[in-house]
Protein backbone atom coordinates (compact mmCIF):
# COMPACT_ATOMS: atom_id res chain seq x y z
CA UNK A 1 0.00 0.00 0.00
CA UNK A 2 1.72 2.92 -0.88
CA UNK A 3 2.61 5.25 2.29
CA UNK A 4 0.72 8.05 3.41
CA UNK A 5 2.67 11.27 5.97
CA UNK A 6 0.49 11.27 9.26
CA UNK A 7 -1.74 14.74 7.77
CA UNK A 8 -2.60 13.23 4.84
CA UNK A 9 -3.61 9.81 7.31
CA UNK A 10 -5.45 12.54 9.70
CA UNK A 11 -7.07 14.82 6.55
CA UNK A 12 -8.56 11.57 5.01
CA UNK A 13 -11.13 11.23 8.43
CA UNK A 14 -12.12 14.71 7.42
CA UNK A 15 -15.54 14.83 7.05
CA UNK A 16 -16.63 17.92 5.19
CA UNK A 17 -19.44 20.33 6.12
CA UNK A 18 -22.11 21.45 4.16
CA UNK A 19 -24.79 23.72 4.27
CA UNK A 20 -28.06 22.61 6.13
CA UNK A 21 -29.88 22.69 3.09
CA UNK A 22 -27.81 19.97 1.31
CA UNK A 23 -27.24 18.09 4.72
CA UNK A 24 -30.85 17.02 4.65
CA UNK A 25 -30.60 14.78 1.57
CA UNK A 26 -30.00 15.74 -1.97
CA UNK A 27 -33.43 13.75 -2.81
CA UNK A 28 -35.23 16.02 -0.11
CA UNK A 29 -34.47 19.90 -1.86
CA UNK A 30 -36.61 22.09 -2.73
CA UNK A 31 -35.82 24.56 -5.62
CA UNK A 32 -36.56 28.34 -5.15
CA UNK A 33 -35.91 30.76 -8.40
CA UNK A 34 -35.91 34.64 -8.39
CA UNK A 35 -36.92 36.32 -11.11
CA UNK A 36 -35.04 36.81 -14.53
CA UNK A 37 -31.47 37.92 -14.94
CA UNK A 38 -29.35 39.80 -17.77
CA UNK A 39 -25.63 39.90 -18.09
CA UNK A 40 -23.69 42.74 -16.80
CA UNK A 41 -22.64 44.55 -19.85
CA UNK A 42 -23.78 44.38 -23.47
CA UNK A 43 -27.07 42.92 -22.96
CA UNK A 44 -28.36 42.96 -26.13
CA UNK A 45 -25.48 41.05 -27.94
CA UNK A 46 -24.56 38.52 -24.91
CA UNK A 47 -28.51 37.32 -25.13
CA UNK A 48 -28.59 37.38 -28.99
CA UNK A 49 -24.98 34.88 -28.32
CA UNK A 50 -26.52 32.97 -26.05
CA UNK A 51 -30.30 32.50 -27.33
CA UNK A 52 -31.19 29.43 -25.49
CA UNK A 53 -30.09 30.37 -21.78
CA UNK A 54 -29.92 34.05 -21.99
CA UNK A 55 -32.04 35.67 -18.86
CA UNK A 56 -32.19 32.11 -16.89
CA UNK A 57 -33.21 33.17 -12.92
CA UNK A 58 -30.94 33.01 -10.13
CA UNK A 59 -32.36 29.90 -8.12
CA UNK A 60 -31.76 29.05 -3.88
CA UNK A 61 -31.92 25.78 -2.56
CA UNK A 62 -34.09 25.06 0.66
CA UNK A 63 -34.64 21.90 2.50
CA UNK A 64 -37.67 19.96 1.34
CA UNK A 65 -40.40 17.40 3.59
CA UNK A 66 -40.75 15.16 0.63
CA UNK A 67 -38.29 12.51 -0.36
CA UNK A 68 -38.16 12.79 -4.32
CA UNK A 69 -36.80 9.74 -6.88
CA UNK A 70 -34.26 10.61 -8.22
CA UNK A 71 -33.94 9.06 -12.25
CA UNK A 72 -30.54 7.69 -12.87
CA UNK A 73 -27.99 10.04 -14.88
CA UNK A 74 -24.05 9.42 -15.52
CA UNK A 75 -22.59 12.82 -15.19
CA UNK A 76 -18.64 14.20 -16.27
CA UNK A 77 -16.09 16.19 -14.82
CA UNK A 78 -13.17 18.40 -15.52
CA UNK A 79 -11.03 20.12 -14.27
CA UNK A 80 -9.59 23.39 -16.10
CA UNK A 81 -7.44 25.68 -15.74
CA UNK A 82 -4.47 26.13 -13.09
CA UNK A 83 -4.44 24.49 -10.26
CA UNK A 84 -6.69 25.41 -7.03
CA UNK A 85 -6.91 23.86 -3.13
CA UNK A 86 -9.68 21.50 -3.10
CA UNK A 87 -10.50 20.62 -6.53
CA UNK A 88 -10.46 16.88 -5.27
CA UNK A 89 -13.38 17.84 -2.72
CA UNK A 90 -15.72 19.35 -5.40
CA UNK A 91 -15.66 16.21 -7.25
CA UNK A 92 -15.65 14.22 -3.86
CA UNK A 93 -18.84 15.98 -3.34
CA UNK A 94 -20.22 15.76 -6.62
CA UNK A 95 -19.65 11.49 -6.25
CA UNK A 96 -21.30 11.80 -3.15
CA UNK A 97 -24.29 13.91 -4.06
CA UNK A 98 -24.44 11.96 -7.51
CA UNK A 99 -25.11 8.11 -5.51
CA UNK A 100 -27.32 9.59 -3.04
CA UNK A 101 -29.49 10.79 -5.15
CA UNK A 102 -29.41 7.25 -6.84
CA UNK A 103 -26.78 4.65 -6.43
CA UNK A 104 -26.90 3.25 -10.37
CA UNK A 105 -25.47 7.22 -11.25
CA UNK A 106 -22.24 6.97 -12.40
CA UNK A 107 -19.27 9.61 -12.28
CA UNK A 108 -16.29 9.51 -15.29
CA UNK A 109 -13.51 12.42 -14.51
CA UNK A 110 -12.20 13.11 -18.10
CA UNK A 111 -8.05 13.17 -17.98
CA UNK A 112 -6.05 16.15 -18.78
CA UNK A 113 -8.84 18.75 -18.52
CA UNK A 114 -10.69 19.49 -21.16
CA UNK A 115 -8.99 17.67 -23.96
CA UNK A 116 -10.19 14.56 -22.32
CA UNK A 117 -13.83 15.22 -23.11
CA UNK A 118 -12.68 15.75 -26.70
CA UNK A 119 -10.80 13.20 -27.12
CA UNK A 120 -12.92 10.53 -24.93
CA UNK A 121 -10.04 10.32 -22.23
CA UNK A 122 -11.76 9.51 -19.10
CA UNK A 123 -11.76 7.31 -15.93
CA UNK A 124 -14.86 6.12 -13.47
CA UNK A 125 -14.84 6.92 -9.94
CA UNK A 126 -15.15 4.28 -7.67
CA UNK A 127 -15.64 4.49 -3.70
CA UNK A 128 -12.37 3.88 -2.98
CA UNK A 129 -10.61 6.03 -6.03
CA UNK A 130 -12.42 8.98 -4.52
CA UNK A 131 -11.81 7.74 -0.87
CA UNK A 132 -8.07 8.36 -1.43
CA UNK A 133 -8.18 11.97 -2.56
CA UNK A 134 -10.95 13.26 -0.07
CA UNK A 135 -9.16 16.80 1.71
CA UNK A 136 -6.29 16.46 -0.49
CA UNK A 137 -4.76 19.56 -2.26
CA UNK A 138 -3.59 19.25 -6.04
CA UNK A 139 -5.88 18.01 -9.06
CA UNK A 140 -3.88 15.10 -9.74
CA UNK A 141 -6.78 13.20 -9.59
CA UNK A 142 -7.61 13.68 -13.10
CA UNK A 143 -5.45 16.37 -14.41
CA UNK A 144 -6.19 19.37 -15.47
CA UNK A 145 -5.63 21.70 -18.59
CA UNK A 146 -6.25 24.55 -20.18
CA UNK A 147 -7.59 23.72 -23.87
CA UNK A 148 -10.23 25.98 -24.92
CA UNK A 149 -13.76 24.08 -25.87
CA UNK A 150 -15.26 26.46 -28.06
CA UNK A 151 -14.66 25.36 -31.49
CA UNK A 152 -17.65 23.59 -33.12
CA UNK A 153 -15.51 20.78 -33.92
CA UNK A 154 -14.49 20.53 -30.38
CA UNK A 155 -18.10 20.04 -29.43
CA UNK A 156 -19.31 17.55 -31.85
CA UNK A 157 -16.63 15.42 -30.32
CA UNK A 158 -17.22 16.23 -26.71
CA UNK A 159 -21.08 15.71 -28.07
CA UNK A 160 -20.25 12.32 -29.68
CA UNK A 161 -18.19 10.85 -25.93
CA UNK A 162 -21.44 11.91 -24.10
CA UNK A 163 -23.65 9.64 -26.32
CA UNK A 164 -20.86 6.97 -26.11
CA UNK A 165 -21.10 6.53 -22.36
CA UNK A 166 -24.77 8.03 -21.70
CA UNK A 167 -23.84 11.08 -20.07
CA UNK A 168 -26.52 13.89 -19.59
CA UNK A 169 -24.60 16.59 -18.05
CA UNK A 170 -20.85 17.73 -17.15
CA UNK A 171 -19.57 20.07 -14.81
CA UNK A 172 -16.89 22.09 -15.35
CA UNK A 173 -14.11 23.63 -12.40
CA UNK A 174 -12.74 26.15 -13.15
CA UNK A 175 -12.36 29.98 -13.63
CA UNK A 176 -13.37 32.69 -15.76
CA UNK A 177 -12.43 31.56 -19.02
CA UNK A 178 -13.40 28.09 -18.15
CA UNK A 179 -16.62 29.18 -17.33
CA UNK A 180 -17.02 31.29 -20.30
CA UNK A 181 -16.24 27.55 -22.48
CA UNK A 182 -19.17 26.10 -19.52
CA UNK A 183 -21.38 28.62 -21.09
CA UNK A 184 -20.85 28.06 -24.80
CA UNK A 185 -20.84 24.58 -24.62
CA UNK A 186 -24.12 24.55 -21.93
CA UNK A 187 -25.66 26.85 -25.52
CA UNK A 188 -24.75 24.39 -27.79
CA UNK A 189 -26.05 21.46 -26.04
CA UNK A 190 -29.10 22.59 -26.08
CA UNK A 191 -29.30 24.43 -29.67
CA UNK A 192 -28.63 20.94 -30.48
CA UNK A 193 -31.58 19.62 -28.72
CA UNK A 194 -28.58 17.02 -27.05
CA UNK A 195 -30.48 17.33 -23.86
CA UNK A 196 -26.86 17.48 -21.88
CA UNK A 197 -26.93 19.77 -18.88
CA UNK A 198 -23.97 22.16 -17.98
CA UNK A 199 -22.69 23.35 -14.73
CA UNK A 200 -19.78 25.35 -13.49
CA UNK A 201 -17.84 25.62 -10.42
CA UNK A 202 -15.82 28.69 -9.62
CA UNK A 203 -12.26 28.01 -9.21
CA UNK A 204 -9.26 29.94 -9.35
CA UNK A 205 -6.85 31.19 -6.49
CA UNK A 206 -6.77 34.52 -7.79
CA UNK A 207 -10.26 35.18 -6.13
CA UNK A 208 -10.88 37.43 -9.29
CA UNK A 209 -14.19 35.20 -10.36
CA UNK A 210 -16.50 36.17 -7.97
CA UNK A 211 -19.49 38.98 -8.38
CA UNK A 212 -22.67 39.81 -6.15
CA UNK A 213 -23.90 35.95 -6.55
CA UNK A 214 -20.52 34.83 -6.08
CA UNK A 215 -18.45 35.56 -2.81
CA UNK A 216 -15.48 34.12 -3.16
CA UNK A 217 -13.17 31.75 -5.77
CA UNK A 218 -12.18 28.03 -3.91
CA UNK A 219 -8.33 27.91 -3.44
CA UNK A 220 -7.99 31.48 -2.88
CA UNK A 221 -8.47 31.28 0.89
CA UNK A 222 -5.94 28.01 0.98
CA UNK A 223 -3.65 29.77 -1.28
CA UNK A 224 -3.23 33.25 0.61
CA UNK A 225 -2.46 31.55 3.92
CA UNK A 226 0.23 29.74 2.27
CA UNK A 227 1.99 32.75 0.95
CA UNK A 228 0.92 34.96 4.38
CA UNK A 229 2.94 31.82 6.01
CA UNK A 230 5.98 32.23 4.17
CA UNK A 231 5.81 36.10 3.73
CA UNK A 232 5.50 35.97 7.66
CA UNK A 233 8.51 33.74 7.70
CA UNK A 234 10.26 36.03 5.93
CA UNK A 235 9.93 39.08 7.36
CA UNK A 236 11.42 37.37 10.71
CA UNK A 237 14.12 36.65 8.56
CA UNK A 238 14.77 40.16 7.45
CA UNK A 239 14.06 41.68 11.05
CA UNK A 240 16.63 39.35 12.11
CA UNK A 241 19.97 40.02 9.83
CA UNK A 242 18.54 43.14 9.07
CA UNK A 243 20.48 43.19 5.65
CA UNK A 244 18.14 42.22 3.17
CA UNK A 245 15.17 43.83 0.66
CA UNK A 246 12.70 40.98 -0.18
CA UNK A 247 10.97 41.51 -3.20
CA UNK A 248 8.19 38.79 -3.75
CA UNK A 249 6.52 38.42 -6.10
CA UNK A 250 2.57 36.79 -5.81
CA UNK A 251 0.62 34.94 -8.03
CA UNK A 252 -2.62 36.16 -9.11
CA UNK A 253 -2.66 36.44 -12.81
CA UNK A 254 -4.41 40.16 -13.32
CA UNK A 255 -6.03 41.36 -10.11
CA UNK A 256 -4.12 41.80 -6.80
CA UNK A 257 -6.52 40.27 -4.94
CA UNK A 258 -3.99 37.45 -4.05
CA UNK A 259 -1.56 40.38 -2.85
CA UNK A 260 -3.45 42.37 -1.13
CA UNK A 261 -4.93 39.66 1.25
CA UNK A 262 -1.77 38.30 1.72
CA UNK A 263 -0.53 41.73 2.63
CA UNK A 264 -3.46 42.32 5.39
CA UNK A 265 -2.44 39.03 6.56
CA UNK A 266 1.12 39.99 7.01
CA UNK A 267 1.36 44.14 7.27
CA UNK A 268 4.56 44.03 5.18
CA UNK A 269 6.42 47.62 4.44
CA UNK A 270 5.28 47.91 1.03
CA UNK A 271 2.51 46.59 -1.21
CA UNK A 272 1.84 47.70 -4.44
CA UNK A 273 -1.57 46.80 -5.88
CA UNK A 274 -1.71 47.07 -10.15
CA UNK A 275 -5.37 48.57 -9.97
CA UNK A 276 -3.85 51.96 -8.35
CA UNK A 277 -1.08 51.95 -10.47
CA UNK A 278 -3.52 51.76 -13.49
CA UNK A 279 -5.90 54.07 -11.88
CA UNK A 280 -3.12 56.83 -11.42
CA UNK A 281 -1.79 55.97 -14.56
CA UNK A 282 1.52 55.95 -12.76
CA UNK A 283 4.61 55.10 -15.37
CA UNK A 284 7.33 52.02 -14.36
CA UNK A 285 9.81 55.21 -13.91
CA UNK A 286 7.17 56.56 -10.99
CA UNK A 287 6.42 52.92 -9.53
CA UNK A 288 10.30 52.67 -9.30
CA UNK A 289 10.68 56.27 -7.46
CA UNK A 290 7.50 55.19 -5.15
CA UNK A 291 9.62 52.40 -3.82
CA UNK A 292 12.94 53.88 -4.01
CA UNK A 293 11.42 56.87 -1.88
CA UNK A 294 10.31 54.28 0.69
CA UNK A 295 14.04 52.71 0.91
CA UNK A 296 15.75 55.78 1.03
CA UNK A 297 13.53 56.92 4.32
CA UNK A 298 14.17 53.78 6.04
CA UNK A 299 17.63 53.79 5.28
CA UNK A 300 17.67 56.90 7.40
CA UNK A 301 16.58 55.07 10.01
CA UNK A 302 19.56 52.83 9.45
CA UNK A 303 16.76 50.26 8.63
CA UNK A 304 18.30 48.85 5.35
CA UNK A 305 15.86 45.77 5.36
CA UNK A 306 12.14 45.37 4.34
CA UNK A 307 9.58 43.64 2.58
CA UNK A 308 7.79 44.80 -0.56
CA UNK A 309 5.14 42.52 -1.64
CA UNK A 310 4.81 42.79 -5.77
CA UNK A 311 1.39 41.55 -7.70
CA UNK A 312 1.89 39.12 -10.55
CA UNK A 313 0.23 40.80 -12.88
CA UNK A 314 1.17 44.71 -12.31
CA UNK A 315 3.72 44.84 -15.57
CA UNK A 316 0.72 44.27 -17.73
CA UNK A 317 -1.59 47.46 -15.00
CA UNK A 318 1.65 50.13 -15.41
CA UNK A 319 -0.28 52.20 -18.42
CA UNK A 320 2.53 52.31 -21.10
CA UNK A 321 3.30 48.66 -20.17
CA UNK A 322 0.04 47.45 -20.59
CA UNK A 323 -0.25 49.71 -24.12
CA UNK A 324 2.74 47.63 -25.41
CA UNK A 325 1.99 44.02 -23.97
CA UNK A 326 -1.19 44.61 -26.15
CA UNK A 327 0.21 45.41 -29.18
CA UNK A 328 2.84 42.72 -28.15
CA UNK A 329 -0.46 40.19 -28.03
CA UNK A 330 -1.80 41.31 -31.24
CA UNK A 331 1.62 40.90 -33.19
CA UNK A 332 2.91 38.07 -31.47
CA UNK A 333 0.62 35.42 -34.00
CA UNK A 334 2.07 36.36 -37.14
CA UNK A 335 5.33 36.97 -35.28
CA UNK A 336 5.15 33.07 -35.00
CA UNK A 337 4.84 31.98 -38.54
CA UNK A 338 7.16 35.15 -39.41
CA UNK A 339 10.69 33.19 -41.07
CA UNK A 340 12.87 36.33 -40.50
CA UNK A 341 11.65 35.68 -36.56
CA UNK A 342 11.30 32.13 -36.28
CA UNK A 343 15.43 31.97 -37.96
CA UNK A 344 16.73 35.19 -36.59
CA UNK A 345 19.69 33.20 -35.03
CA UNK A 346 20.17 35.65 -31.93
CA UNK A 347 17.83 36.87 -29.48
CA UNK A 348 18.54 40.49 -30.22
CA UNK A 349 17.37 39.91 -34.04
CA UNK A 350 14.16 38.84 -32.51
CA UNK A 351 14.32 42.33 -30.65
CA UNK A 352 14.90 44.04 -33.77
CA UNK A 353 12.16 42.66 -35.60
CA UNK A 354 9.62 43.06 -32.78
CA UNK A 355 10.65 46.73 -32.39
CA UNK A 356 9.82 47.30 -36.22
CA UNK A 357 6.95 46.08 -35.81
CA UNK A 358 5.63 47.89 -32.97
CA UNK A 359 4.22 50.80 -32.98
CA UNK A 360 6.94 53.62 -32.46
CA UNK A 361 5.70 54.80 -28.65
CA UNK A 362 5.34 50.90 -27.66
CA UNK A 363 9.04 50.42 -29.96
CA UNK A 364 10.35 52.39 -27.44
CA UNK A 365 8.85 50.79 -24.01
CA UNK A 366 10.10 47.74 -25.31
CA UNK A 367 13.10 48.75 -26.36
CA UNK A 368 13.77 50.40 -22.79
CA UNK A 369 13.46 46.98 -20.46
CA UNK A 370 16.63 44.99 -19.46
CA UNK A 371 17.16 41.77 -21.93
CA UNK A 372 15.89 39.67 -19.41
CA UNK A 373 12.28 40.92 -19.87
CA UNK A 374 12.39 41.47 -23.29
CA UNK A 375 12.77 37.83 -23.95
CA UNK A 376 10.26 36.52 -20.94
CA UNK A 377 7.96 38.94 -23.08
CA UNK A 378 7.87 37.02 -25.81
CA UNK A 379 7.34 33.39 -24.47
CA UNK A 380 4.27 31.38 -26.10
CA UNK A 381 0.94 33.08 -25.10
CA UNK A 382 -1.57 30.89 -23.18
CA UNK A 383 -5.02 29.18 -24.95
CA UNK A 384 -6.83 32.29 -24.52
CA UNK A 385 -3.80 34.99 -26.06
CA UNK A 386 -2.43 36.24 -22.82
CA UNK A 387 0.64 36.96 -21.85
CA UNK A 388 1.82 34.26 -19.20
CA UNK A 389 2.60 36.84 -16.54
CA UNK A 390 3.77 33.96 -14.29
CA UNK A 391 7.42 34.23 -16.72
CA UNK A 392 8.10 37.50 -15.81
CA UNK A 393 10.46 38.54 -13.47
CA UNK A 394 8.81 41.71 -12.32
CA UNK A 395 10.55 41.48 -9.04
CA UNK A 396 13.98 41.32 -10.74
CA UNK A 397 12.93 44.04 -13.26
CA UNK A 398 12.39 46.49 -10.28
CA UNK A 399 14.95 45.17 -7.99
CA UNK A 400 17.31 46.12 -11.15
CA UNK A 401 15.64 49.65 -11.61
CA UNK A 402 15.80 50.32 -7.96
CA UNK A 403 19.81 49.46 -7.73
CA UNK A 404 20.26 51.76 -10.70
CA UNK A 405 17.80 54.43 -9.33
CA UNK A 406 20.13 54.53 -5.79
CA UNK A 407 23.58 54.55 -7.09
CA UNK A 408 22.60 58.00 -8.56
CA UNK A 409 20.83 58.78 -5.34
CA UNK A 410 24.08 58.00 -3.32
CA UNK A 411 26.18 59.88 -5.90
CA UNK A 412 24.43 62.96 -5.32
CA UNK A 413 24.59 62.17 -1.95
CA UNK A 414 20.92 61.53 -1.30
CA UNK A 415 21.32 58.06 -0.44
CA UNK A 416 23.04 56.67 2.53
CA UNK A 417 22.44 53.16 3.23
CA UNK A 418 23.13 49.63 1.93
CA UNK A 419 20.31 47.99 -1.45
CA UNK A 420 21.13 43.95 -1.14
CA UNK A 421 18.04 42.68 -2.35
CA UNK A 422 16.14 39.04 -2.83
CA UNK A 423 14.02 38.44 -5.02
CA UNK A 424 11.14 35.52 -4.63
CA UNK A 425 8.24 34.32 -6.53
CA UNK A 426 5.07 32.84 -4.48
CA UNK A 427 2.47 31.01 -6.82
CA UNK A 428 3.15 27.21 -7.37
CA UNK A 429 3.87 26.48 -3.61
CA UNK A 430 0.74 27.44 -2.76
CA UNK A 431 -1.74 25.97 -5.40
CA UNK A 432 -1.74 22.65 -4.16
CA UNK A 433 -1.40 22.50 -0.69
CA UNK A 434 -3.87 20.88 1.54
CA UNK A 435 -7.16 22.43 1.54
CA UNK A 436 -7.53 24.28 4.80
CA UNK A 437 -11.00 23.56 6.58
CA UNK A 438 -12.68 26.42 5.00
CA UNK A 439 -11.60 25.18 1.11
CA UNK A 440 -12.60 21.72 2.28
CA UNK A 441 -15.90 22.54 3.26
CA UNK A 442 -17.14 25.29 0.51
CA UNK A 443 -15.70 22.72 -2.00
CA UNK A 444 -17.18 19.62 -0.78
CA UNK A 445 -20.49 22.12 -0.54
CA UNK A 446 -19.84 22.87 -4.44
CA UNK A 447 -19.67 19.93 -5.79
CA UNK A 448 -22.56 18.79 -3.87
CA UNK A 449 -24.72 21.30 -5.03
CA UNK A 450 -23.43 21.05 -8.93
CA UNK A 451 -25.43 17.79 -8.91
CA UNK A 452 -28.38 19.65 -6.82
CA UNK A 453 -28.44 21.88 -9.97
CA UNK A 454 -28.20 18.57 -12.51
CA UNK A 455 -31.18 17.27 -10.47
CA UNK A 456 -33.59 20.10 -11.12
CA UNK A 457 -32.50 19.86 -14.77
CA UNK A 458 -30.50 23.12 -15.47
CA UNK A 459 -27.77 24.25 -17.43
CA UNK A 460 -25.67 26.74 -18.06
CA UNK A 461 -25.18 27.82 -14.09
CA UNK A 462 -22.33 28.29 -12.07
CA UNK A 463 -22.93 26.18 -8.49
CA UNK A 464 -22.93 29.04 -5.94
CA UNK A 465 -22.98 28.76 -1.74
CA UNK A 466 -22.87 32.33 0.15
CA UNK A 467 -23.05 33.68 2.90
CA UNK A 468 -19.61 32.30 3.48
CA UNK A 469 -18.65 33.98 7.04
CA UNK A 470 -21.26 32.58 8.14
CA UNK A 471 -21.13 28.45 10.12
CA UNK A 472 -21.04 25.92 7.43
CA UNK A 473 -24.49 24.89 8.24
CA UNK A 474 -26.02 28.48 7.68
CA UNK A 475 -24.64 28.22 3.84
CA UNK A 476 -26.78 29.30 1.10
CA UNK A 477 -26.39 26.95 -1.51
CA UNK A 478 -28.47 27.84 -5.06
CA UNK A 479 -27.12 28.64 -8.76
CA UNK A 480 -26.52 31.45 -10.86
CA UNK A 481 -26.59 31.86 -14.32
CA UNK A 482 -23.34 31.87 -16.37
CA UNK A 483 -24.98 34.43 -18.94
CA UNK A 484 -25.43 37.14 -15.97
CA UNK A 485 -21.44 37.73 -15.53
CA UNK A 486 -20.89 38.09 -18.84
CA UNK A 487 -19.96 40.96 -21.55
CA UNK A 488 -17.82 41.50 -24.51
CA UNK A 489 -13.65 41.53 -24.61
CA UNK A 490 -11.22 41.76 -27.06
CA UNK A 491 -9.86 38.69 -27.48
CA UNK A 492 -6.78 37.78 -29.91
CA UNK A 493 -7.72 40.63 -31.83
CA UNK A 494 -11.65 39.86 -32.00
CA UNK A 495 -14.75 40.69 -29.59
CA UNK A 496 -15.81 37.95 -27.59
CA UNK A 497 -18.09 37.16 -25.02
CA UNK A 498 -16.55 36.16 -21.45
CA UNK A 499 -17.18 36.13 -17.98
CA UNK A 500 -16.09 39.73 -16.22
CA UNK A 501 -12.96 39.42 -14.48
CA UNK A 502 -13.37 41.10 -10.80
CA UNK A 503 -10.84 43.57 -10.26
CA UNK A 504 -9.29 44.93 -6.72
CA UNK A 505 -11.78 47.89 -5.77
CA UNK A 506 -10.47 50.68 -5.00
CA UNK A 507 -13.37 52.25 -2.95
CA UNK A 508 -13.93 48.85 -1.66
CA UNK A 509 -13.25 47.86 2.37
CA UNK A 510 -9.97 45.79 1.14
CA UNK A 511 -7.78 47.92 -0.63
CA UNK A 512 -9.19 50.52 2.10
CA UNK A 513 -7.79 48.79 4.79
CA UNK A 514 -4.34 48.82 2.97
CA UNK A 515 -4.34 52.58 2.01
CA UNK A 516 -5.26 53.13 6.00
CA UNK A 517 -2.18 51.69 7.04
CA UNK A 518 0.38 51.55 4.50
CA UNK A 519 2.46 54.95 5.48
CA UNK A 520 2.73 53.51 9.08
CA UNK A 521 3.76 49.56 7.86
CA UNK A 522 6.43 51.04 5.68
CA UNK A 523 8.27 52.62 8.23
CA UNK A 524 7.20 50.95 11.53
CA UNK A 525 7.62 47.25 11.68
CA UNK A 526 4.36 46.06 11.87
CA UNK A 527 4.88 42.61 10.65
CA UNK A 528 2.43 40.02 12.06
CA UNK A 529 3.35 35.91 11.57
CA UNK A 530 0.45 34.36 10.73
CA UNK A 531 2.05 30.54 10.77
CA UNK A 532 1.19 27.43 8.74
CA UNK A 533 -2.65 26.66 8.46
CA UNK A 534 -3.86 24.62 11.27
CA UNK A 535 -6.05 21.73 10.36
CA UNK A 536 -6.99 20.29 13.70
CA UNK A 537 -7.17 23.12 17.32
CA UNK A 538 -9.61 26.01 18.15
CA UNK A 539 -12.03 27.43 15.72
CA UNK A 540 -10.72 30.96 15.86
CA UNK A 541 -7.59 29.60 14.17
CA UNK A 542 -8.29 26.76 11.97
CA UNK A 543 -11.88 28.14 10.54
CA UNK A 544 -11.19 31.87 10.25
CA UNK A 545 -11.63 32.65 6.69
CA UNK A 546 -9.97 35.64 4.78
CA UNK A 547 -10.01 39.23 5.75
CA UNK A 548 -10.93 40.24 1.91
CA UNK A 549 -13.94 37.73 2.24
CA UNK A 550 -14.81 39.09 6.03
CA UNK A 551 -14.20 42.90 5.09
CA UNK A 552 -16.25 42.39 2.16
CA UNK A 553 -19.14 40.61 3.55
CA UNK A 554 -19.53 42.89 6.52
CA UNK A 555 -20.02 45.89 4.08
CA UNK A 556 -22.30 43.98 1.90
CA UNK A 557 -24.72 42.72 4.75
CA UNK A 558 -23.69 46.42 6.70
CA UNK A 559 -25.55 47.46 2.92
CA UNK A 560 -28.96 45.21 3.52
P1 LIG B 1 -6.59 29.89 -13.33
O1 LIG B 1 -7.08 31.25 -13.70
O2 LIG B 1 -6.75 28.91 -14.40
O3 LIG B 1 -7.16 29.43 -12.02
O4 LIG B 1 -5.01 29.96 -13.08
C1 LIG B 1 -4.47 30.84 -12.18
C2 LIG B 1 -2.97 30.88 -12.18
O5 LIG B 1 -2.47 30.21 -11.05
C3 LIG B 1 -2.49 32.33 -12.24
O6 LIG B 1 -2.43 32.89 -10.96
C4 LIG B 1 -1.18 32.20 -12.93
O7 LIG B 1 -0.85 33.38 -13.63
C5 LIG B 1 -1.38 31.07 -13.88
O8 LIG B 1 -2.39 30.26 -13.33
C6 LIG B 1 -0.15 30.25 -14.12
O9 LIG B 1 -0.44 29.32 -15.09
P2 LIG B 1 0.36 27.98 -15.33
O10 LIG B 1 -0.07 27.02 -14.27
O11 LIG B 1 -0.11 27.55 -16.68
O12 LIG B 1 1.82 28.28 -15.24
Amino acid sequence: MEKLSPLQIERLKYQPKLPSSLANGINNLEMAEGSATQSVRDQEQIKELFKNTYGKPVVTFNAGSDAKTSSTRNVGVILSGGQAPGGHNVIAGLYDALKQANSANKLYGFLGGPSGIIDGKYIEFTDEFIDAYRNTGGFDIIGSGRTKLETEEQFQKSLEVCKKLNISAVVIIGGDDSNTNAALLAEWFVKNNTGIQVIGCPKTIDGDLKNEQIEISFGFDTATKTYAELIGNIQRDANSAKKYWHFIKIMGRSASHVALEAALQTQPNITMISEEVEEKRMSLEQVVNYITDIIVKRADQGKNFGIAIIPEGLIEFIPEMKSMIANLNDIMASLETDPDFVNATTIREKFDIVENRLDPANAKVYASLPILIKGQLLADRDPHGNVQVSKIETEKLLIEMISTRLDELKSQGDYIGKFNAQSHFFGYEGRCAFPSNFDADYCYSLGFNAFALINFGLTGYLSSVRNLTAPASEWVAGGVPLTMMMNMEKRHGEFKPVIQKALVKLDGPVFKVLEANREDWAMNDRYLFPGAIQYFGPSCVCDVTTCTLQLERAKELANV
